[in-house]
């Protein structure tokens, strides 16, 4: 089954978003395989969003991600890579669509809430970046029968 890393961003746990966050994935039948509050630091943010060095915004981008506790997770299920960009809405929240989680609770660009992979690649490259293989659990849910 697929696997994603999402996170919700320094500005989502300090609005207290993390519990709506993780219900809304929950309810769309997803499956939690790993999650931690952590302090991401100046080296993990460089690796992480290494793909955006050197653009105008990048050490914006390290500022805000290192400024306060994230929470990381592992979510598992069929093609949740897109389907939780989906559920995230467009990077800008001006774009993103009422319903979305940006379109919902974001204001700015700078301070969207959420991070999800965008791609097979990058799902599997942050998620061993921010996780060791023993801190994700493998186990079945009875409700998968009735999600898939
Ligand atoms: P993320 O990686 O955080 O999930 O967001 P994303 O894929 O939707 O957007 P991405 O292009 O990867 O950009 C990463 C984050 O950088 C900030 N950004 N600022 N000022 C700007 O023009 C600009 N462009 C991007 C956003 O906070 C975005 O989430
Ligand atoms: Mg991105």
């Amino acid at each position: 089954m697929e696997r994603t890393f999402l996170m919700v961003k320094p500005d989502g746990v300090q609005r207290n978003l993390m519990g709506k966050i993780i219900a809304r994935f929950e309810e769309k039948g997803f499956q939690l395989v790993g999650a931690k509050l952590m302090h991401i630091s100046e080296d993990l943010a460089e690796q992480h969003y290494a793909e955006h060095k050197g653009k105008p915004f990048f050490t914006q981008l390290v500022d805000f991600i290192t400024s306060g506790p994230v929470f990381a997770m592992v979510w598992q299920g069929e093609e949740v890579i897109a389907k939780s960009r989906i559920m995230m809405g467009k990077t800008d929240p001006l774009e993103a669509l009422p319903g979305t989680i940006r379109g919902d609770f974001g204001v700015v660009k700078h301070k969207n809430i959420i991070h999800g992979s965008d791609g097979k690649e990058s799902a599997q490259r942050e998620i061993s970046l921010f996780f060791d293989e023993e801190e994700l659990v493998e186990y079945h849910k009875l409700l998968d029968n009735w999600v898939y």
